[in-house]
């Protein structure tokens, strides 16, 4: 595959790197097999506890010297990586596409999403400011200031392999943190072609060996740098389980933690919606990604006025999906990442007939031509109640859920009846309704879109969520804050040392 090639990916890699340097593990050997065609595309060897101690010490001696580099400098290098990754789109796009599954118009999109967080990185590199304050004592001066944090430890799953390693790495490089990355364990491939990306431009830059560590494997290495105290701040993306064990470990040692778990994810549609709008953001909504995004749409709460009229666009329009290679661009749902998901969609469906679910669009696994990695499932739509527990549950699967409502403040209830807090959305186009949905009492999740679906969100603005999804921010907006440690400096320029809140301590 001439992807493969042009990204420098073999049939055989090691799998831990301090930067620019492959360190021989003894770890063994993980295979990534893709969904698409159930074909083997190569092999990572996974890191053993040398090759984690040798990242990690690698990282930390980097960091001395890293956190020196003026901002604006570290930012030319990831503006660099931006211009390597605008060159290496297309095979890029093509190999996260070919082992995760999406679409190859996602898997681009995915590889725009870096390009852009690049940019906006770039700009931050400059932008690292802090407040100032008058100070209560005369001739004293006040303000904070920003500072790298150290190793920032990135976990991240296999539904965006690239991009949001990239949202967490660009943001904590621009900030002086250095990075040790642990992809998902099925789809380290990616991981071998962004690392080959970065090996070049931090090469011809001179940036320290270790600022870019990468470990691959399993769960062990996710709990290493969870517990690991050199590791000030662990970014884990994935599920809700999870994210407690990592936030967990994290927490018993006072570490800082982003957390970007499951969602469950809704949109109301009004009796006062576009219905025809409404209809695209439910499809891509439910359909995009073949149902695993964090941001995936699971539930549909529709306005009993327009239920049925609704309802009939929405089983038409899934008659109409074509299943298949995500890398065919007439395809519009590829497989699930492996046979265990397609398990778990499956038992999800069981589990919302025996509670009483009815699948006005049936599911099922696909068999025969064109399916042969067992990983391609239908599409599905059941009438459901928010109760159920399967409807409480994120399948990361295209199952979505229908239920009716009669006011507003129930949509909201419904809305917000789940234990996750990640994306929500409304479509109306009457005002009352819109802004009550984006009031305090409305949406209690981290995204909250009107007139849009609730998956595909911008990379400018902070992405996560409430309750379960674990309250972290990644990405745009202020995010990068999170990354860095805040001082605060009262300096004096006068002649005396006046104390606080008035005290006197005269002897
Ligand atoms: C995820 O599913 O983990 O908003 C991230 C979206 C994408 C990111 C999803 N920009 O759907």
């Amino acid at each position: 595959m001439l992807f493969l090639q042009q990204l420098n990916v073999h049939a055989q890699n090691e799998g831990t790197s301090t930067g620019t340097k492959w360190i021989s593990s003894q770890g063994e050997e993980l295979s990534s097999y893709s969904p698409v065609d159930g074909k083997l595309i190569g092999s990572v060897r996974t890191t053993d506890k040398v090759g984690y101690e040798a990242v990690v010490q690698a990282a930390q001696g980097a960091f001395a010297e890293w956190r020196k580099w003026p901002a604006p400098r570290r930012g030319e290098v990831v503006r660099q990586i931006g211009e390597v990754l605008r060159e290496k789109k297309q095979p890029l796009g093509e190999l996260v596409s070919y082992e995760m599954g999406k679409s190859l118009q996602e898997g681009l999109g995915e590889v725009q999403e870096m390009i852009d967080i690049c940019d906006f990185a770039v700009g931050l590199s400059r932008q690292l400011h802090g407040l100032t304050m008058h100070s209560e004592r005369p001739g004293h001066r006040m303000y904070e200031q920003w500072h790298p944090l150290g190793i920032v430890g990135i976990i991240s799953a296999f539904n965006f392999p690239v991009a949001v390693w990239s949202w967490n790495t660009m943001l904590a490089w621009v900030c002086g943190d250095v990075c040790i990355w642990k992809p998902s364990e099925k789809t380290p491939l990616c991981s071998i072609a962004c690392q080959n990306i970065i090996t070049e431009v931090f090469a011809r830059n001179g940036v320290p060996e270790g600022v870019c560590g990468l470990v691959n494997g399993g769960r062990e290495l996710g709990e290493w740098m969870s517990a690991d105290a050199r590791i000030p701040l662990v970014s884990a993306t994935g599920s809700t389980r999870m994210g407690k064990a990592v936030g967990a470990a994290v927490g018993s040692r006072l570490g800082r933690s982003i957390l970007e778990l499951g969602g469950n994810n809704a949109i109301i549609i009004s009796k006062d919606a576009d219905l025809d709008m409404a209809l695209i953001g439910a499809l891509f909504g439910a359909v995009g990604t073949a149902g695993q995004r964090c941001t995936t749409t699971r539930r549909l709460i529709i306005h009993k006025d327009v239920y049925e009229q609704f309802t009939g666009k929405l089983v038409k329009a899934y008659g109409q999906l074509r299943i298949g290679n995500p890398l065919d661009q007439h395809n519009h749902v590829g497989p699930l990442i492996d046979k265990d998901a397609v398990t778990s969609y499956l038992a999800a469906i069981e589990k919302c007939k025996a509670e009483g679910g009815k699948f006005i669009v049936e599911g099922g696994a696909l068999e025969g031509d064109g399916f042969e990695s067992g990983c391609y499932v239908k599409p599905c739509v059941a009438e459901a109640s928010n109760s159920f527990q399967i409807v409480q549950h994120e399948t990361f699967a295209p199952i979505l859920y229908l239920m009716k409502y009669d006011t507003i403040e129930e949509a909201l209830s419904y809305q917000n009846g789940v234990p996750q807090g990640l994306s929500s959305a409304i479509m109306t186009l009457n005002l009352r309704e819109a802004e009550q949905f984006l009031s305090a009492a409305g949406s209690d999740c981290g995204i909250a879109n009107v007139n849009i679906g609730t998956s595909g969100a911008e990379i400018g603005g902070a992405f996560g969520g409430e309750k379960e999804t674990g309250g972290g921010r990644e990405s745009g907006s202020d995010a990068w804050k999170a990354y860095m440690r805040r001082q605060t400096n009262t300096i004096n320029y006068s002649n005396s040392l006046p104390l606080a809140q008035g005290i006197k301590f005269d002897l």
